[in-house]
């Protein structure tokens, strides 16, 4: 991912800058400022269903903010929700997806080259260090941990290995753009042990993230890269002064 968006170089990143962002349209509720994450209220299995009585009580992020191409129109709605518990972190995306692509089963890979969730998170904006992971509609995970955005990014930190639980539901054909999809789910549950320990959560605390997509479809000329944070100066994904604060709540 860090070489990935690196590689865009400056001149690259000046365009990204002026460009700006498109706000896709949104259904429903907005993220809160800062986004309340609640204590899940009850157990949370990690099977790609989220019929939890968990879930119906996150609050759903569904605006989110065109990053590539520019000028590009967001045509299938995404939702993200956060749980919490002393156990987990849980996050639940559903993305709308009418061409559904994993690009690999190889855990560790570079799976944005196909269509992904990802989740960026920082537990403080004073300590440099933040993960990354990026789940294919197949379930395959890229895990990273990097102890500043200098260290070495992708390529250094890959090996990493967060130990979390991925499932994942594909509603249509994984790979096959012959027929239509209707899209897929990612459910995902970060062990808090993963997390320093200056970094658990109590209520209250705060942490920053930032929720990702990249739909690669027959419906687009380019694949869309798609965040909740509406800025994308810098060092685009790894841009971590733009994270959304996340709050834990009771
Ligand atoms: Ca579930
Ligand atoms: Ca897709
Ligand atoms: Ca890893």
């Amino acid at each position: 991912m860090s070489a990935r968006v690196f590689a865009i170089g400056a001149a690259g990143i000046v365009l990204i800058a002026l460009a700006g962002c498109q706000t896709c349209p949104s259904k429903g509720a907005v993220a809160p400022e800062p986004y309340a994450c609640r204590l899940a209220a009850g157990p949370i299995a990690i099977d790609g269903k989220l019929d939890e009585a968990a879930w119906a009580k996150a609050d759903a992020i569904t605006e989110w903010h065109i990053f590539q191409p520019e000028g590009a129109e967001c045509l299938f709605p995404s939702k993200v929700r956060l749980l919490w518990d002393k156990e987990f972190l849980y996050v639940a995306f559903e993305y709308e997806d009418i061409d559904i692509w994993s690009y690999s089963n190889e855990a560790d890979s570079e799976l944005w080259r196909g269509d992904v969730a990802e989740l960026f998170i920082k537990p403080s904006r004073e300590n440099p260090i933040y993960y990354e992971f990026v789940m294919a509609p197949n379930g395959t995970l890229y895990d990273g941990w990097y102890p500043s955005r200098g260290a070495g990014g992708y390529y250094r930190f890959k090996d990493w290995a967060s130990n979390a639980k991925v499932a994942t539901q594909v509603n249509g054909t994984d790979g096959d753009p012959s027929d239509d999809d209707q899209g897929y789910v990612v459910e995902v549950a970060f062990p808090m042990a993963l997390f320093p320990d200056w970094a658990q959560p109590t209520p209250g605390m705060e942490w920053t993230f930032g929720a990702f997509r990249y739909d690669y479809s027959k419906a687009y000329d380019d694949p869309l890269l798609m965040m909740t944070i509406p800025e994308a100066a810098g060092h685009g994904y790894h841009s971590y002064e733009g994270y959304l604060p996340l709050r834990f709540e009771k």
